[in-house]
């Protein structure tokens, strides 16, 4: 998973400012998404709705009670501040379950669920973590950018700094989870934090442009889908693997005409418009999944949990519920599809897919076939599909606990 990669920024999505091999060749020996959404239109939100199947606002967040004295402290200083906070326990990861089903579980890369220790990914179903619990840290150092600027680079439950650019590391460890375990039933989660800020490139005295250097951490994440793509092939795995490759929401920064990275949709990062959620997402197994194909129909992070589950063959308890649904069968052409209604909440602001309808905060309705720009208001000439949709969006927050994912 990339982060903070936008629609246009690939050149199997049409993206012409940076050559991605690997990623376009990934596509052609698989199934790309055009209607791929991230659950949320930042970081957290899409990783929790990615690790437990559920829209991020049914997701249990750890009270400030809970925390350890120094986040405690921290997030009593200010209490806006999202980092002391984090993903409960009481959450089931697709990572839980696989573990318990034989399945060996590796992380190498962002976290972004909580800093506390109380939140690691070792306490959520990971067997083993390469990587930093925050939402960025200095490429080089890997000093935090946010929070408590101190190291974050983990070795498990350790604390551990280790020389190499971000993106390298990442990649090593997770090519060597792969060799390590080519004769294990595996799940690897490897989130990227390329191309997020900061903008550094594997030379730290750069002085290369803002642009060039995006273009290149671009670059260096299609050097790294390469690299994962090749340990899995040279372990003969390749049949036996379904790779991903996705983005967490739209891009931070865009460059005018010269770069269009949310392509040809509006918005950017933090944003519900369709360039900051509808992000790129590949599938790749061959054998099992169309090579070379392209799917339309709306699919979003959530819904990669009951498709991993149904895989593995493993389930939630009864009482738990999963929001997402099978993609498989939508994937291999068996189906189409359920025709239901996403939805999307983030800072007071909200917006309701159905077909090829999106209404955003119950007043600006557009056609995403006709429009996918969203230019064109159809709300006042569509009075009783507004409503519809209202009372659809209505009744699924309602249906949501009352705390709100941070
Ligand atoms: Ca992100």
């Amino acid at each position: 998973m990339a982060d903070d990669l936008g629609y246009g920024s690939l050149g199997c999505y049409g993206g012409a400012q940076v050559a991605t091999p690997a990623i376009d060749r990934l596509a052609a020996k698989g199934t790309r998404l055009t209607s791929y959404y991230s659950n949320g239109s930042v970081c957290s939100p899409t990783r929790a709705a990615l690790l437990t199947g559920r829209y991020p606002q049914r997701c249990s967040w750890v009270p400030d009670s809970d925390l350890s004295a120094i986040f405690r402290a921290q997030r009593k200083d200010n209490p806006a501040q999202r980092w002391a906070w984090g993903f409960s326990s009481k959450e089931i990861t697709i990572a839980e379950i696989l573990q318990q089903s034989g399945y060996r579980t590796g992380m190498t890369g962002k976290w972004h669920l909580g800093y506390d220790l109380l939140f690691h990914p070792c306490n959520h179903g990971f067997e083993s973590f390469r990587g930093f619990m925050g939402g960025a840290v200095d490429y080089h150092t890997h000093i935090a950018t946010h929070g408590l600027r101190t190291l974050d680079w983990w070795d498990n439950r350790e604390l551990r700094n280790e020389d190499g650019y971000t993106t390298d590391l990442l990649t090593k460890h997770a090519a060597d989870f792969i060799t390590r375990h080519k004769n294990d039933p595996f799940f690897l989660y490897l989130p990227h934090g390329a191309p997020h800020t900061p903008l550094q490139v594997r030379d730290r005295n750069s002085k290369a442009s803002k642009l060039a250097r995006y273009r290149e951490m671009i670059g260096m994440l299609d050097e790294s889908v390469a690299a994962v793509v090749a340990a899995i092939e040279s372990n003969g795995l390749r049949e036996k693997t379904m790779i991903i490759f996705c983005s967490d929401n739209g891009p931070q920064m865009t460059f005018g005409t010269t770069w269009r990275t949310a392509g040809q949709f509006d918005g950017l990062k933090d944003s519900l418009h369709e360039g900051g959620i509808r992000v790129p997402c590949i599938v790749s197994w061959p054998g099992k999944i169309p090579q070379g194909a392209v799917v339309n129909t709306p699919v979003m992070t959530m819904d990669f949990f009951p498709t991993f589950a149904s895989l593995g063959g493993v389930s939630t308890p009864a009482d738990h519920r999963i929001d997402g649904t099978d993609i498989l069968p939508i994937l291999t052409g068996a189906d189409a599809g359920p025709q239901r209604a996403l939805h999307w909440e983030s800072r007071g602001k909200w917006v309701v897919r159905r077909g090829q309808w999106k209404l955003s905060d119950g007043t600006r309705l557009v056609d995403l076939d006709a429009d996918p720009a969203e230019s064109k208001n159809l709300a006042a000439a569509n009075p009783a599909l507004v409503e519809e949709l209202t009372r659809l969006h209505k009744n699924w927050i309602s249906r949501m606990p009352a705390a709100p994912a941070p």
